[in-house]
């Protein structure tokens, strides 16, 4: 009988892969390759490149413990092929192999580098999520507006998850009104378990440091799990303390304070280290058990079996143009405070300043804070996208460019969001304590030290006037704009021109 490579990439450190389950352990052959190509297609974070080779080389040990031929390659090894399809191609040489089992990779480029290697590779479904392509796009067929909601409630139904019966348990499918509490002045969970690095891991860590430590990013203090072992210790740890705030607190934002009452589990789901279901069912159970309120197991089964699936669905129902997409026509340059260059502005260092430490920050910094502002100066969403793929430790593309392109972006013209997430400094000042410390005023709407959401706000709504003006969702905003006198209205625009003319100068904003 023939012997096949199985390919297992980076994010599919699952002993329930498709690929492994359809192979054959007497005969086949396991391939896994750090490999240059996939840790250097964007200057990915530091943290993200440890902690993938780490958790890559145990799952080859405990791969190799439950009886497979692993054929591991490491970066710093002189034979390690740049690619993956030339890994495949000197390990195909090695044993004799000529064709490849895969698991479906969750980006298109590296389901198009598969195609086009010269092995056979037959690519199978990635079962670990809920929603195949198949139910996404039968779900999607013929329908006007794909709104996550409506998926949501079919996964609700699909799974059982807060199910009694056919409804939903509390009468609802959604208490999302109840998750918008701005944070309190102190926060009584000491954020996600950490893990001191262990042999492997610091091994890793001195070639990530050697090969990519000038890329934006620290990787000192690195306390990421690495196996299912520590990921599962994580994810009980934030049932226990994260959980029962998690809903309240959801949207908020304070200085100093990184994960809040979030997960900080997706780097863990997205590699393969948990699932989806068994997360859920850890928390129905915490709620079931009296634990933890309903507004907050809710909210996170949404994030999960909702979110999570419906961008993963978008993504792949859209085709690999979608990460070109720029519906709003943006082309200014990112600027250099997303890469750590100097701002006065307290929320945007905050968020980035984590960014740079963590390889983490929560949604709402992501959406609200770097998100918002992006789009508010109208930076080109390509340069967007590359950034969120290339700084947090979560970031694939399946899931990375929807939120991005799509959810914060706008650049695919409204398949995800109905309305741009977009908005003045209010909303940052509302949610957050970071307007205390920042050089610009929140309450300045133009000036000296006006706040630069609160220009950039109105610039935005004012240029793409006629896309949006006949979105009933920002119809108020459009009629409050009118109301202001005509004067007010060019000093705002005349003062967000500056400010954006500054940016391009790099000047320090
Ligand atoms: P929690 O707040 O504890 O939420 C629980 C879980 O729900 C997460 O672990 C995650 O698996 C899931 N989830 C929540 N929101 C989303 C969402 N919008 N899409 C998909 N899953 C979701 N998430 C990624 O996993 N990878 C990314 O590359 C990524 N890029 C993003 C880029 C932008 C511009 C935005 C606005 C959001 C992005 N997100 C991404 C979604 C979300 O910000 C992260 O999933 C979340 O911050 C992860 O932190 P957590 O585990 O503490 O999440
Ligand atoms: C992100 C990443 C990195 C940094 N390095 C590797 C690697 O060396 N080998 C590998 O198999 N996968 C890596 N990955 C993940 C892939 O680049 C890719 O993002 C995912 O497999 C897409 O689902
Ligand atoms: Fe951010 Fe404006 Fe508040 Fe400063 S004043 S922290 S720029 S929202």
């Amino acid at each position: 009988m023939v012997t096949r490579l199985v390919l297992v990439l980076g994010d599919q450190l699952s002993e329930d892969l498709s690929a492994l389950r359809g192979a054959d352990k007497t005969r086949d052959v396991v391939v896994m390759a750090e490999v240059r190509d996939e840790a250097a297609y964007v200057p990915h974070h530091p943290k993200k490149i440890a902690f993938l080779f780490s958790a890559m080389r145990k799952f080859a040990v405990r791969l190799r413990a439950a009886g497979w031929d692993v054929r591991y390659s490491r970066l710093d090894d002189p034979e390690t092929g740049a690619g993956i399809c030339a890994e495949l191609l000197r390990r195909a040489e090695e044993t004799g192999a000529s064709e490849v089992l895969a698991t479906q990779p969750g980006e298109w480029r590296l389901i198009e580098a598969l195609k086009a290697c010269p092995l056979p590779v037959t690519l199978l479904s990635d079962d670990r999520f809920l929603c195949s392509h198949a139910e996404f796009e039968a779900w999607a067929d013929g329908r006007k507006a794909l709104r996550m909601e409506y998926f949501y409630r079919e996964m609700r139904r699909k799974t059982g998850l807060l199910m009694e019966g056919g409804d939903p348990v509390g009468g609802q499918w959604n208490f999302d009104h109840d998750n918008r509490k701005p944070a309190p002045g102190s926060v009584d969970f000491g954020g996600p378990k950490r893990f001191a690095p262990d042999e492997v891991t610091r091994e890793v860590l001195d070639l990530v440091r050697d090969r990519f430590g000038g890329n934006f990013g620290d990787l000192d203090d690195f306390w990421f799990a690495t196996d299912r072992e520590q990921a599962r210790r994580a994810l009980a740890h934030w049932v226990e303390g994260g959980l029962p705030n998690f809903g309240d607190y959801q949207d908020a934002m304070l200085t100093g304070e990184r994960f809040l009452w979030h997960g900080v589990i997706s780097m863990y789901l997205n590699a393969g280290l948990l699932a989806p279901m068994e997360v859920c069912d850890v928390v129905e159970r915490a709620w079931r058990d009296g634990k933890a309120p309903l507004n907050a197991a809710e909210g996170f089964i949404r994030q999960v079996i909702g979110w999570r699936e419906y961008v993963r669905g978008i993504y792949f129902l859209e085709g690999p143009d979608y990460v070109t997409r720029n519906a709003l026509g943006h082309d200014r340059d990112l600027p250099s405070m997303y890469w750590g260059g100097e701002t006065g502005m307290q929320c945007m260092a905050e968020a980035v300043g984590q960014t740079r430490a963590e390889a983490y920050a929560h949604h709402i910094q992501r959406l609200m804070v770097t998100g918002n502002f992006a789009l508010l100066a109208g930076v080109e969403a390509r340069q967007v996208h590359e950034w969120y793929l290339a700084v947090y430790a979560d970031a694939y593309e399946w899931v990375e460019a929807p939120n991005t392109i799509g959810m914060s972006q706008f650049a695919d013209g409204g398949i995800i969001a109905s309305k741009p997430y977009v908005s003045s400094g209010n909303y940052i000042h509302k949610m957050s304590d970071y307007c205390k410390g920042c050089a610009y005023s929140v309450t300045k709407k133009t000036g000296e030290g006006a706040c630069p959401f609160n220009l950039l706000y109105w610039h935005f709504m004012d240029r793409h006037r006629d896309r949006f003006e006949g979105n009933p969702r920002m119809a108020q905003m459009y009629r409050t704009w009118d109301r202001m006198n005509a004067d007010k209205r060019e000093t705002v625009l005349a003062e967000a021109e500056d400010l954006l003319a500054r940016l391009d100068a790099g000047g320090v904003v």
